[in-house]
């Protein structure tokens, strides 16, 4: 028997495809065009099975697409700028594109032995000068429309690391990079105004949704989380010995307004700028000790309910509005400065954490919704009646939340004394990076003129040479220290004035990539608008769900702010969405403390490209998480071998005409395919992997038993599948192919034409009886289930004239040809 060598097959093939180039995105084609787009990789290493999953998933889509006659665009490249880069330049005294660019090399051949169908001629990495070059540009856009500024807060910063980290890159107190626990810093960072365009980022995942999934969609809205509520002033009650102004009152933002007869004291943020303002002579000691406790918390633990509640009283007094009760004013940990107005009015009857508070510090507590009967908590969260909430002017006493809350804006309003608001959880985006590897930001700092953008004539501001130890983290960005690079003169008046030393967040430069594969050499522009238009937005964007929030969030902003630049003519980048499984082992994460690690080199190597691609896709639906240790590449490999085989066994010539053939396998043929293309829309890419088996051991049966490998419905079927398996695995599919006769490449060879008529279930007839009689007849398919036919007899009219109203006492069904009805 002739043996199949994967590994011959793949150096047989790669050449030929490099050579003909099969998956060339050609921008005047007049196909419809499709755009395929997967997150591109960090280059930390060669590639994993996790990458490989991706790709291979992917790979059947935009094959797919091919298959149907589409033009697809279907690229790749490196987001690849970012600290593993750097940590490996220090620890190995180089350059951080050493390493970065040594990485890319080896994950390009890595990819292409994978046959993954990019289109490499529109490769980019974003360290590239040419690529930053137009992240800088787009920053400048942004700074010019208000969208880049600058301003100074408490930042979340990685002491590890050395760096500030935006809120997204926080995942429980920890920095997401490290682990290691987040602090806060007051500093001068750079922002982008993602704030400014909330609303629209929420409302259209409403759209979204259904190709989205609600995975993803219900992380974005809970991150935006968009509340109604009001801002409400407390006013000040004065001190007597005060020099502050006698106007001023504390105001906070509330999504209960209702409760407002229950505000018996409140809290603001210890760190914010306003407690250092109100505190009293008096009480200031006390304060700011208290305050250097705070600055040393995580935002996480201070939100944290079951916190123990500390806190220092202001020394100050506020009025309540509706009850005209003076009332304390603390500063705690447990407020956020960086939240709504960083101060709360604190309801204890309804808010467990103001309940705790107030019970630590001795405060009234009073009920303003009244709990059910059977209520034994503390703080009562529920809707109910309004209690103990009326005054001269108003009353809410016995209202539901909802009718509560209008009541009270409504009066709040009238008395200038509040107005309904909505507040977005979402922060601004704080892009300046304290490190090295990434795009500096393009502003020049001038004792005359400020903020100076550098003219776009002069980008890209390539990053000064340094390497090693001088790139170790201090705290200020390792760039300060590059003083040549540093002193400039300004753009605008041209005296002595100093490059901004931060860089950008890598997720910058991810914001906008897929836009710059439409146009991926354009020396004047960052993308070309009429290509990027023709192309975008992207149809599928494959990619791991744990971009459900930073990456995909920020690449709508941007898109959307492109549009508002009348560069783009869509707001959404993305029109549908995957986002694969993970691949464990045994159970488990891969990592490398617990050694279950599966190298994909190995595997490849072991069981050859297809069977690994083959075993990815057919593990189950792609959302799901891959065990490599329940799966069977030698599984796949034998299925491969068996498939490769039928092609050689196919005897008659190229091109013969199927219609004289077995009209049994044609049929499965025919219904195989059409059920595939569905499949793959639907992105049931194992189901499809089943039915393309299934066809192979119809094929099989057929040259056995029947007319044998002559049989053109036995090369129609073998064809069927090298076009169906070109999608998994296209090295055995080629290979097949050429055993068939044909030229290079399956992928391209198009989409099997579907016969309708080939489609018709065949039907038998079912006789149906009632003691023993003919009473009816019905057409039905020759795989009905027992159940069914059952069904169908005793719904049929002449069934249900004949038994008269009589229940049967035994139903007998020989599917499909007889029911005998027994009453
Ligand atoms: C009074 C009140 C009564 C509140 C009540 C809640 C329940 P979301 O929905 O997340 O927007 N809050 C406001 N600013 C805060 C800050 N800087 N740090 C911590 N908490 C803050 O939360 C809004 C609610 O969180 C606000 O409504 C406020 O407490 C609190 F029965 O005001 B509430
Ligand atoms: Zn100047």
């Amino acid at each position: 028997r002739e043996g199949y060598d994967v590994h011959e097959v793949e150096s047989k093939w790669l050449p030929v495809w490099e050579d003909l180039q099969p998956f060339r995105a050609d921008d005047e084609s007049p196909r419809e065009k499709r755009y395929a787009l997967t997150m591109f990789p960090y280059p930390s290493g060669d590639l994993h099975m996790g990458h490989a999953e991706v790709f291979s998933l992917h790979d059947v889509v935009a094959r797919y697409w091919w298959q149907r006659g589409y033009e697809v665009l279907n690229p790749m490249g490196f987001d690849s700028f970012g600290l593993p880069a750097e940590n490996a330049a220090i620890r190995n005294d180089e350059h951080p594109s050493t390493y970065t660019y040594r990485n890319i090399g080896r994950s390009i051949d890595s990819c292409k032995r994978l046959a993954a169908s990019f289109d490499w001629s529109r490769t980019l990495n974003t360290s590239d000068p040419e690529y930053y070059r137009w992240t800088q540009w787009l920053f400048l856009r942004f700074y010019e429309r208000g969208l880049a500024y600058r301003k100074q807060s408490p930042v979340n910063w990685c002491p590890n690391d050395q760096t500030v980290l935006a809120n997204e890159q926080v995942v429980d107190g920890h920095c997401e990079r490290c682990g290691a626990e987040v602090t806060k810093r007051d500093l001068t960072q750079w922002y982008f105004k993602i704030t400014e365009y909330a609303q629209e980022l929420l409302d259209n995942l409403d759209d979204l949704a259904p190709t989205w999934g609600d995975r993803v969609v219900n992380a974005q809205r809970n991150w935006i989380g968009r509340s109604e509520g009001a801002h409400v002033t407390f006013p000040l009650v004065e001190e007597s010995s005060s020099e502050a102004s006698p106007d001023q009152g504390i105001q906070v933002y509330t999504t209960r307004p209702d409760t407002l007869f229950g505000a018996t004291f409140m809290v603001v943020a210890a760190d914010a700028p306003l407690a250092d303002e109100l505190v009293s002579d008096e009480q200031r000691p006390a304060f700011e000790a208290y305050r250097e406790e705070v600055r040393k918390a995580s935002d996480i633990d201070r939100l944290a309910t079951d916190r123990p509640k500390t806190g220092v009283d202001l020394g100050r007094k506020a009025l309540n509005p509706v009850t005209g009760q003076q009332i304390p004013v603390y500063a705690a940990d447990y407020v956020l400065a960086d939240y709504g107005t960083g101060a709360i009015m604190a309801v204890p009857g309804q808010d467990q954490r103001d309940w705790d508070f107030a019970e630590k510090f001795g405060l009234p507590i009073v009920r303003t919704v009244q709990p059910p009967a059977d209520f034994d908590g503390e703080a009562f969260t529920g809707d109910g009646p309004a209690t103990n909430s009326s005054n001269a002017e108003i009353s809410l006493d016995g209202m539901g939340v909802a009718e509560a809350k209008r009541t009270i804006i409504d009066w709040l309003d009238k008395k200038a004394l509040g107005r309904g608001t909505v507040n977005f959880r979402l922060r601004d985006w704080l892009l300046s990076r304290q490190r090295y590897w990434g795009a500096p930001i393009p502003i020049v700092h001038c004792s005359t003129c400020g903020e100076v953008p550098v003219p776009d004539d002069q980008l890209p501001v390539v990053l000064p040479e340094l390497r090693g130890a001088d790139l170790k983290p201090k705290g200020v960005s390792p760039l300060a220290a590059a003083r040549d690079w540093v002193e400039v003169a300004c753009p605008r008046c041209g005296g002595p004035a100093e490059r901004d030393t931060d860089t950008m967040d890598t997720f910058v430069d991810s914001s906008w990539y897929f836009l710059r594969y439409c146009s991926p050499h354009d020396t004047h522009q960052p993308f070309d608008p009429a290509k990027a238009n023709a192309w975008g937005p992207c149809d599928i964007y494959i990619g791991g769900v744990e971009h459900a929030v930073l990456h995909l969030l920020y690449a709508r902003f941007f898109t959307m702010v492109l549009n508002d630049m009348g560069m783009v003519d869509f707001r959404e980048p993305f029109s549908a969405q995957l986002n694969q499984g993970f691949v464990i082992n045994q159970g488990k994460k891969m990592s490398k403390s617990l050694g279950n690690g599966v190298s994909l080199g190995e595997q490849l190597s072991a069981y050859g490209v297809d069977a690994v691609r083959l075993t990815l896709v057919f593990a189950g639906p792609p959302e799901d998480d891959i065990d490599w240790a329940d799966m069977s590449p030698s599984g796949s490999l034998r299925f491969l071998q068996r498939a490769w085989r039928l092609a050689g066994d196919v005897t008659s010539e190229p091109g013969a005409d199927p219609s004289t053939g077995d009209v049994a396998l044609r049929r499965v043929t025919h219904k195989t395919v059409h059920e595939a293309g569905q499949l793959v829309e639907r992105h049931r890419f194992n189901v499809m992997v089943a039915r393309t088996m299934e066809l192979v051991n119809a094929t099989r049966k057929t040259i056995d038993a029947g007319a044998g490998p002559s049989d053109p419905a036995v090369r129609e079927a073998a064809e069927a599948v090298a076009v169906l398996l070109s999608l998994v695995a296209p090295y055995t599919a080629e290979e097949m192919w050429e055993r068939l006769g044909h030229q290079p490449s399956v992928a391209r060879a198009g989409w099997p034409v579907v016969d309708a008529a080939l489609l018709v279930e065949e039907t038998v007839t079912a006789v149906i009886q009632v003691q023993g009689k003919v009473r009816g007849r019905l057409e039905v398919s020759p795989g009905v289930s027992e159940e069914d036919l059952r069904a169908a007899a005793l719904a049929d009219p002449a069934v249900v004239r004949a038994l008269d109203g009589r229940e049967p006492r035994t139903v007998i069904v020989r599917a499909p040809k007889l029911v005998n009805v027994v009453v």
